[in-house]
């Protein structure tokens, strides 16, 4: 085993960085999406996402003469399936009433089947797309297996999840550890050395199957333990407790590390990957259901919130600060502060967003302004959906010469509630049941 070329399926927040980060280290990589948009875009030295530092590290991948995009496939010593998995809009599973969200496998399908006619004797394909548990073994394989060529014998296979943050995923992808599952020790053993040409985090084998629940284990987790923040913040303002004190004080205890409410669970990976446990065990899995529940509801309790503010909404502008799904990134996939606002909307308020991180964001029902002035111009009151660090740094005297809205609700704890009141604003934040 030797890798110097490489192909690397789907061009996103995964797979670009992966394709452009083997080619800075040297392999001849192809990079393939099946959107033309997408290879034309980076074909013309543009970039159809953001991620921080990714613009320079793109243009050192081409420069380097090491990386080419294409919509088709190619041969190569090793593939890499980076696609997405998200679950059906329009098909749901139930179990003894219980609704749950069921996995598309759509896009993995047809990276695999894209590969066939490319894969030889000695290759080494990983599977890096977030997956439900057996996905590799009886889904993957028996397709790359049309191929003529056997799994496991032929050619290696594997599955590596990957655990980049959104936000830092530059380095996260070199300095985290990367777990390896073969579907035989063998492709374990290919998989690492294809990823030790860049990761310096400790690489672990195991097998396909508990790779993938690993991931899933992952982020479930923390979406278990996000629903808990977010219970704590209702049962705290039904009592008259602030939830942000109380876990401040919960998480000196040395072994209690409580996460934060918010207004929601967003983003493509936490608020999706759970369901592929579920969808796998539903007479198994009811706290990972109930978890889920929980977090999808959070919104409601915003908009509860709003209402004790300010009142009857209908006809009432809202300022609405953050679109993203959560702090300090431009991602505005599955994000909770976007159905906040449709929600603010359908009980008849007027709200403005403002989305620093994207000031020309176009959000389907939204309407987004360029500017914070623009956003307050005429607004009631204040709402802040994202924690990102230019709201936490608003000059309250300064938000007072712009507005007359002197209401805030803070889903985030962003704002310090003492510097706000004294520059004349009521700030009552999400959980808080002291004021
Ligand atoms: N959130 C809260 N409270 C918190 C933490 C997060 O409400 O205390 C919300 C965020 O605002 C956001 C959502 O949860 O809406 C998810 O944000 P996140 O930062 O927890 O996670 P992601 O989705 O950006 O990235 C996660 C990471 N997984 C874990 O931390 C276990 C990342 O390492 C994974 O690679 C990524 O999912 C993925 O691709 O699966």
């Amino acid at each position: 085993m030797n890798f110097k070329t490489l192909c690397v399926l789907g061009l996103g927040y995964i797979g670009l960085p992966t394709a452009s980060t083997f080619a800075t280290h040297g392999l001849d990589v192809i990079g393939v999406d099946v959107n033309p948009y997408v290879v034309e875009t980076l074909r013309n030295g543009g970039l159809h996402l953001h991620e921080p530092g990714l613009r320079t590290l793109v243009e050192a991948a081409f420069k380097s003469g090491h990386l080419r995009v294409s919509e088709l496939p190619a041969e190569a010593d090793a593939f890499i399936i980076a696609v997405p998995t998200p679950f059906f809009a329009d098909r749901l599973g139930e179990y003894e009433g219980r609704i749950y969200k069921m996995a598309d496998l759509g896009a993995v399908k047809a990276a695999a089947q894209a590969i066939v006619p490319y894969l030889r004797k000695g290759n080494l394909v990983v599977l890096e797309s977030t997956s439900p548990p057996g996905t590799t073994e009886k889904v993957v394989a028996p397709i790359l297996e049309r191929s003529g060529l056997k799994a496991g014998v032929d050619f290696y296979l594997a599955y590596s999840p990957e655990r980049v943050l959104p936000g830092q995923i530059l380095r996260e992808l070199i300095e985290n550890a990367r777990v390896i599952g073969g579907i035989t020790p063998e492709s374990a053993r290919a998989g690492r050395e294809l990823y030790a040409t860049f990761v310096k985090g400790e690489i672990v084998l195991t097998d396909a199957t508990t790779a993938e629940m690993v991931k899933l284990m992952e982020n479930t987790y923390r979406d278990v333990n996000i629903a808990i923040a977010n219970e704590f913040a209702r049962l705290a303002e039904r009592l008259g407790v602030d939830v942000w004190e109380a876990i401040a004080l919960a998480n000196r205890h040395p072994r209690v590390k409580i996460l934060s409410p918010g207004p929601g669970v967003g983003g493509h990976c936490i608020s999706v990957d759970p369901w592929f446990l579920v969808e796998a065990a539903p007479d198994l899995t009811q706290l990972i259901h109930t978890a889920r529940q929980v977090n999808d509801e959070q919104p409601r309790f915003v908009i509860q919130k709003v209402r004790q503010v300010l009142g009857e909404l209908n006809g009432r502008h809202i300022a609405a600060l953050g679109l993203a799904y959560k702090a300090d990134v431009d991602d505005l996939r599955e994000s909770p502060a976007i159905e906040v606002i449709h929600r603010l909307q359908a009980e008849g308020a007027q709200v403005k967003a403002f989305e620093p991180f994207k000031p020309q964001a176009q959000v389907e029902g939204v309407n987004a302004v360029p500017t914070l002035e623009e956003a307050l111009e005429d607004a009631d009151l204040i709402l802040v959906l994202v924690r990102h660090t230019p709201f936490v740094r608003l000059q309250p005297q300064e938000i007072a010469r712009t507005t007359k809205a002197r209401l805030i609700v803070d889903t985030v704890n962003a704002l310090d509630r003492g510097h706000w009141q004294a520059a004349g604003f009521s700030l009552f934040r999400l959980g808080d049941g002291k004021g």
